[in-house]
């Protein structure tokens, strides 16, 4: 074995895949459920999109279920993603359905690869490109450069349109507001914040939060809800999943497939 076409192959096959990503149809930042959900069916419908996950792992806050125990509950209206994903789930009581979350980040991982998205770890989203008060695309760097705070300029990805997946810290959205000052498409322009846990509210909101926030930005999962203003639901994930599914489907729209 030689260790040197070992490295050889990883650095030669990570930069294509790198410079391919320099320009995308669709960045979507953090690699939670909502993320890879997006990412998903918009390879799966023939855009070229990539996810950038700050963490080693992707799957954000799923992988944990609720408290710890790995377990998560999916409504009816979520099933059926769960179903594409091929995760299996027990009906606990008509209506909440219960999957291993291990099962279901692991499925959910798989499939948004196979489908055709390239996923980075390891790679944090710090700020966003604009052109004429549109969303151009993402400035990244290595999340080990962000966490040494080491003196190091980014590099940049190009996109049409970016979707902020960050989970309870709307990270783009707060890129907007307070670094570019810019006013975001809510009630005061800014983010209106997470409220308290409120499982249902929490739920129907998001898939009404889930929009085009900003031109060229969409927002999608928990960041949907810190953005407009809607509680957290805790470890339900339909509106999850769904809401990735909706971000996906806004962006198809706008570009027009
Ligand atoms: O937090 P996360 O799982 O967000 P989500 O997809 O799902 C929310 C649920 O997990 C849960 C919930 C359900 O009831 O409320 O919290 O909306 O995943 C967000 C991902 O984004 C990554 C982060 O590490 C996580 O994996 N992330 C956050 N900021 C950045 C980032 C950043 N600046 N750059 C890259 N990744």
């Amino acid at each position: 074995m030689d260790e040197i076409k070992i490295s050889k192959a990883i650095v030669e096959g990570y930069t294509r895949d790198f410079m391919d990503a320099t320009e995308l149809d669709v960045a979507v930042v953090g690699g939670g459920p909502s993320g890879m959900a997006s990412a998903y069916y918009l390879a799966k419908n023939g855009v070229k999109a990539a996810v950038f996950e700050r963490k080693l792992s992707v799957g954000g806050g799923m992988w944990g279920g609720g408290m710890g125990f790995n377990k998560i509950v999916v409504q009816e209206e979520g099933k059926g993603i769960l179903d594409e994903f091929g995760i299996r789930a027990k009906e606990y009581e008509k209506g909440y359905y219960v999957a291993d979350s291990l099962e279901s980040v692991s499925a959910i991982c798989l499939k948004t690869i196979r489908a055709g998205a390239k996923i980075f770890n390891l790679v944090s989203f710090e700020d966003v490109m604009v052109r004429e008060e549109k969303i151009t695309g993402l400035v990244i760097n290595w999340s080990a450069i962000e966490m040494a705070k080491l003196h190091v300029d980014p590099l940049t990805i190009r996109s049409k349109i970016v979707i902020d997946a960050t989970g309870h810290a709307a990270e783009v959205c707060r890129i907007v507001v307070k670094k570019m000052g810019q006013k975001l498409r809510t009630e005061t322009g800014d983010l209106l914040g997470e409220k308290p846990m409120h499982a249902e509210r929490g739920e129907k909101e998001i898939l009404d939060n889930t929009r085009e926030i900003y031109p060229g930005l969409i927002v999608a999962g928990m960041a949907a809800n810190a953005a407009y203003g809607s509680p957290r639901m805790g470890p339900i994930f339909g509106g999850m999943l769904l809401s990735g599914r909706k971000s996906a489907e806004i962006a198809l729209g706008i570009l027009g497939r």
